[in-house]
């Protein structure tokens, strides 16, 4: 027996959960082995009391620190190996006030038990325990003191808590999980995303299918698949978790042909007017945006495409085009020969703000400077506030307009200039 967990607590039938499921298993076939004590052995008086009103005043009870520390002192020196404890004590405090627990505390602990240390997890009640008991441990060397916050969200006592680190903890020893596989792909290329969505059988239900592309075989556009749908998830929902991973932009090869297809018939509909219909959009997808044209636009020397990506998965290209505007109206309108369209600009909205665009638009601004280029023209929807807020913030400015047809409509754009 090696790995070691000691709980201290004024209701240790709170923590009874830890005979079960996974973590129970993990106990019985001697992985870890979790002791759960009662605070209130360690009383002295015939009320067994564990609080006092607190110094300074104010509304609660505070936890003392005698009890707590005889509680301590004895289960800090017990432990693994008959008290030695070679990787380490622990003492786990969890508090609203603590540093946020995360998967990286889980990591670390897990290293701590299975090297043949200990953790001591401290649960209070009350309004906590007085301070002075983490100060007094953390001045020991030979034990760490952590205090933890398992969110930011207020619990009556620690013991919760306690399940919380337990549970994260457990999973992460060696032989605890019997599909080791999943624990490795949590922390592996999708590192720090949000997971991606996930079906089982049936196929059909209520209506709702299983996406095609799951059921197709094709290992690579399904894990394909996954990364772009745990990029947007985690741009949509935790933004911040993204803010840790770079845009990347490059020149699309041809092998991107599928995938950009697949962006810009998702992303069409963004720099559409609102009051477009379905049936108009999918019409100008089908006719312009299909592989076989993605396909032509990557062979064709005088166009340019990037892509930008996050953790790989593409999020959003652009398509710029050398030439002599063919629409007189525009070929009066831009006041600088030669010149290039940048025809195309389209980010997944989830990550519009990530700077995802920014990045596309540096990159595509400096490849028409690489190719001598003066300036830089786009035609943009009258409609489309937001895209002429951002081509106006990098330096675009309407010099024209136009007017062209998408499905059975008429629509007209604005002629923006960049001189480069
Ligand atoms: C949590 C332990 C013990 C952890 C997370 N302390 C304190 C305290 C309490 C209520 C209000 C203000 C302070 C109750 N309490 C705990 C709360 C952990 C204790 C007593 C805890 N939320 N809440 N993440």
């Amino acid at each position: 027996m090696s790995a070691r967990i000691d709980v201290v607590s004024i209701f240790p039938d709170y923590l009874a959960p830890l005979e079960l499921s996974l973590v129970g298993k993990a106990r019985q076939r001697g992985i870890v082995d979790i002791a759960v004590h009662d605070l209130r052995d360690w009383t002295t008086d015939r009320h067994r009391t564990v609080d006092d009103t607190p110094f300074g005043g104010g509304a609660g009870m505070v936890m003392r620190p005698d009890v707590w520390g005889d509680a301590l002192d004895e289960v800090l020196q017990a432990g693994p190996d008959g008290g030695a404890a070679p990787g380490g004590r622990v003492l786990l405090v969890p508090t609203p006030a603590g540093q946020p627990f995360t998967q990286r505390t889980a990591e670390e602990l897990a290293g701590v038990l299975a090297d043949g240390g200990q953790v001591a997890i401290a649960c209070g009640r009350y309004e906590g325990i007085d301070s002075r008991i983490t100060e007094h441990y953390a001045a020991r060397h030979d034990v760490q003191v952590r205090e933890v916050s398992i969110g930011d969200y207020v619990l009556n006592g620690g013991e919760v808590a306690a399940l919380v680190v337990i549970e994260a903890v457990v999973r992460l020893l060696p032989g605890v999980l019997g599909n080791a596989a999943s624990v490795i792909e949590e922390s592996h290329g999708t590192d720090g995303l949000l997971e991606h969505p996930s079906y089982t059988q049936p196929p059909t239900w209520r209506d709702l299918e299983v996406p095609e592309i799951l059921r197709s075989g094709d290992h690579g556009r399904i894990a394909r698949w996954r990364r772009e749908r745990a990029v947007e998830r985690t741009a949509q929902v935790r933004p911040d978790l993204l803010a840790t991973h770079p845009v990347t932009v490059r020149a699309a090869r041809r092998g991107d042909a599928e995938v950009l297809a697949e962006l810009a018939a998702a992303t069409f509909r963004l720099a559409c007017p609102p009051d477009m219909s379905e049936e108009d959009m999918a019409a100008y997808v089908q006719e312009h945006l299909t592989l076989e044209r993605f396909r032509g636009y990557l062979k064709d020397g005088r166009r340019w495409l990037l892509v930008a990506e996050v953790v790989g998965a593409v999020v959003g290209y652009t398509m710029s085009i050398m030439g002599e505007p063919t629409d007189p109206e525009i070929a009066a309108a831009v006041p600088t020969r030669p010149t290039a369209e940048l025809s195309k600009f389209y980010v997944r909205a989830a990550l519009h703000r990530s700077g995802a665009a920014s990045a596309l638009m540096e990159a595509t601004l400096a490849m028409a400077r690489e190719r001598g280029l003066p300036g830089i023209w786009l035609g943009v929807n009258g409609q489309n506030e937001r895209a002429r807020r951002f081509y106006g913030k990098h330096g675009f400015e309407r010099v024209g307009g136009r007017t062209f047809t998408v499905g059975s409509r008429r629509e007209s754009d604005d002629v923006m200039y960049r001189t480069l």
